[in-house]
């Protein structure tokens, strides 16, 4: 069906009240091929939803995170489909939403490295920021402002650099990076669009979320995978940037769910998540190989500093001056207390939990490659 069929007759169309119209529960995620993306396809799966996702054209593979689901799709008819799209390209973002007519739509796509951003600057913006406005708009576009709930995913990255702590709904913004100042943008037409046209559209200040499925270059994950691969022998020595930074790292599977209750309530507003507690790269570092039986200790400052395992005087930990980041976010601690009290949303994962979970998931991984190659 050609672009003009789909949206011409949307001039036209009475969706209905609504309440009538949401009755449908069809949700659009952008992203869904990544770590958040996954997650919630499978919690709006299990809440009945009829879940659309846009994917990146790709030359490589890039939808393991839902290989579980599109195996489904293969054996009987699901209520999981993908679209090929991109958050730059508005013409596509309007054919889409003329095509499935979502009731909720979750914009989680972006380039979500901090430090990439520094190197991918204007892309970060156009995709980030502005890819936020042309999702927005596309809905304006097809008449369902008023039916359709918007979800953004903003970033305690907002925060940067530290103005007051626990950071909350009501702290003053001060990203650090392209990617926060983007990701700024984004917020902010966020709340215009919610004034100005009267949509339903929130805010998600989401602190770090992590879990197995995290990508590979963000922290924990690369910790968690090099302390499986160390502990097999095939890694001799795990490189890391700034082990001082503090973050507040909680479960994405418990993020995904706030995600979803802050589009069912009475009004939109914005909703910060996070655990309420703050924890050093270090701490993250020492925990994960506490996991695998050693025991790491700290010799030297800044670039000489080195973690060594006790037992054995080995240098497992160096650092890289590579990985640091011309800006620095130094510390993030998060207060969810709005959250728990109007949605009720209370983290179940803690850090322990999590560091285990992410170092058992990859030793997992690890061993059965080992095992595939001999
Ligand atoms: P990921 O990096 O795992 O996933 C990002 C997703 O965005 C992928 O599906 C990716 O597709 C897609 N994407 C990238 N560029 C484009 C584009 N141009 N058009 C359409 N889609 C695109 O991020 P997370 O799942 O961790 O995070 C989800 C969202 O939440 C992001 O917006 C992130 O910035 C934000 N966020 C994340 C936090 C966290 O701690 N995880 C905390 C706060 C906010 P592909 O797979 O093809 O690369
Ligand atoms: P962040 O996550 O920048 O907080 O953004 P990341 O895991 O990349 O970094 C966390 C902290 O660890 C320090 N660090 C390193 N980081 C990486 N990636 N690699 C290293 O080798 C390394 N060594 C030390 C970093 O300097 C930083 O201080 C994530 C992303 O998911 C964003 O999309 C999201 O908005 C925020 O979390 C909240």
């Amino acid at each position: 069906m050609s672009l003009l069929e789909h949206i011409a007759p949307f001039a036209k169309i009475d969706f209905g009240s609504p309440e009538e119209y949401r009755k449908r529960k069809v949700a659009l995620i952008s992203g869904i091929t990544g770590q958040d993306g996954s997650y919630l396809t499978e919690l709006l799966l299990s809440k009945g939803y009829q879940v659309h996702g846009i994917i990146r054209r790709s030359s490589s593979f890039n939808t393991g995170r839902l290989q579980h689901l599109y195996a489904d799709q293969h054996e009987r008819p699901t209520k999981f489909h993908t679209h090929y799209g991109d958050l730059s390209d508005s013409t596509n973002l309007v054919y889409i939403i003329a095509q499935v007519q979502p009731t909720e739509v979750y914009n989680l796509g972006a380039q979500s490295h901090v430090k990439v951003s520094f190197e991918m600057a204007e892309y970060t913006g156009d995709v980030d920021g502005l890819g936020t406005l042309r999702l927005l708009d596309a809905i304006r576009t097809c008449g369902l402002e008023k039916h359709v709930r918007f979800y953004q995913a903003s970033t305690s990255e907002l925060y940067g650099k530290v103005v007051e702590t626990p950071q909350s709904e009501t702290t003053p913004f001060y990203p650090r990076s392209p990617y926060g100042v983007a990701k700024l943008y984004a917020y902010w037409i966020v709340v215009n669009y919610r004034e100005a046209y009267g949509m339903y559209a929130c805010n998600g200040i989401l602190f770090n979320h992590e879990s197995p499925r995290r990508g590979r270059t963000f922290v924990t994950r690369k910790i968690s995978r090099a302390v499986a691969e160390i502990s097999v022998g095939k890694q001799a020595c795990l490189y890391l940037g700034n082990t001082d930074a503090k973050r507040d790292w909680g479960h994405a599977r418990d993020y995904v769910e706030g995600m979803w209750m802050m589009l069912q309530q009475e009004q939109a507003e914005d909703f910060v998540l996070a655990t309420g507690e703050t924890h050093p790269v270090k701490e993250y570092v020492e925990k994960a190989f506490k996991v695998v039986g050693i025991n790491i200790k700290w010799q030297g400052t800044g670039v000489e500093e080195e973690g060594i395992d006790v037992a054995t005087g080995r240098v497992l930990v160096k650092v890289d001056p590579r990985y640091f980041r011309p800006a620095e976010v130094d510390l993030l601690h998060g207060n969810p207390a709005k959250a728990e009290k109007l949605l009720g949303w209370k983290r179940k994962v803690d850090f322990d939990s999590l560091v285990k979970e992410m170092v058992e998931a990859d030793l997992q991984a690890v061993n059965s490659l080992v095992e595939n190659q001999n």
